[in-house]
């Protein structure tokens, strides 16, 4: 296997890197070229991610939290006391916090791929809510895992904020909910943020901002693969484009070459022709119907549904 010699040949990889390896080789193979969202988020992705929520043109963090803070009561009223709070993947805290704050939750279990990013974050929050059983999991929420056997008496709350699942395929977010309400198990619930469909003019700035912060976090994906897999992208020979499809309700984010060119990675070289795209991302945008849809089919009922009054973000309680 030449790419796993070259690979090791490197710098002797962790598995991690060399799946990396593995999915970069194969989907740059891909006509047309693609990277998957997933590897946006080393440290750099993530403090650009951050930094993305805090722009002024990108509303879905700061409608969310809204959402979260002005229907807090209703959200409490439909938690069970005791509850258990699995959160799929742990971002920054603040939205957990403000679920913490208001309703009688029993024990928080943050489940994360990045286990330092965990332990950092359950640090934080045992200091601040001195009460609460906090049981981190490491490990990737898009498969099966096992859930902590404290929490196995306890009502199940399942939480997915920030419009995540518009990151997934319509059939992997069908997956991804089926699959939490496997983990979860009967009688649990889920409070979910879903992005919506809204006038395209609002989508595009979001992720065309004027800072550039959005086109820098679509490019740190090749910084990644120039450190992490020795490749050699010239990151001025490639554009972020962000354009909304509207058949299929999603804004597409790809990199553009600038001109013919061929980038080696691993031993690996990898042509591009001028105007070539690699298709970095897909952000769903869902409407009411079409969410409720989704949930029901994926073995949930949408129990209640709360929107901003401008009707830009939603929230969902579903049971399983
Ligand atoms: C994490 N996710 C929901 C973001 C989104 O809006 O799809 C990621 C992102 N991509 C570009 N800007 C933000």
């Amino acid at each position: 296997n030449v790419h796993a010699t070259a690979l090791a040949e490197a710098h002797l990889p962790d598995e991690q890197t060399s799946v990396f390896a593995r999915d970069a080789i194969d989907d740059l193979s891909q006509r047309p070229k693609r990277l998957s969202p997933k590897y946006f988020y080393d440290a750099t992705g993530s403090e650009l991610f951050e930094a993305i929520t805090r722009l002024p043109e990108y509303y879905p963090t700061r409608t969310e939290l809204s959402i979260l803070r002005d229907r807090s009561s209703e959200i409490a009223a439909i938690i069970p006391k005791g509850a258990a709070l699995v959160e799929f993947g742990a971002g920054a805290t603040t939205k957990v916090r403000l679920l913490l704050e208001n309703c009688a939750i029993g024990a928080y279990v943050p489940v994360d791929i990045s286990g330092d990013f965990l332990k950092v974050q359950a640090d934080a929050l045992r200091k601040d809510f001195p009460e609460l059983a906090v049981y981190p999991v490491a490990a990737d929420f898009t498969a099966p895992f096992a859930l902590p056997a404290a929490i196995a008496g306890m009502p199940k709350v399942g939480f997915f904020p920030g419009s995540t699942l518009g990151n997934f395929e319509p059939h992997e977010a069908c997956a991804f909910l089926r699959s939490a309400r496997e983990i979860l198990g009967a009688g649990a619930q889920m409070i979910i943020g879903v992005d919506l469909e809204k006038d395209e003019r609002v989508l595009y700035e979001a992720y065309n901002d004027a800072a550039g912060v959005t086109a820098r976090f679509n490019l740190n994906v090749l910084v990644r693969i120039n450190r992490e897999l020795g490749g050699n992208f010239d990151l001025s020979a490639f554009s972020h484009r962000a354009i909304y499809n509207r058949e299929r309700h999603r804004i597409e984010m790809h990199l553009i070459s600038k001109k013919p060119q061929t980038v080696r990675m691993l031993g690996t070289s990898i042509a591009f022709r001028a105007g070539e795209s690699i298709h970095t991302e897909n952000s769903y945008k869902y409407s009411l119907e079409r969410f409720s849809a989704l949930a029901r089919g994926s073995g949930w009922t949408a129990v209640k549904s709360w929107t901003d009054k401008a009707g830009m973000f939603s929230v969902h309680a579903l049971v399983a």
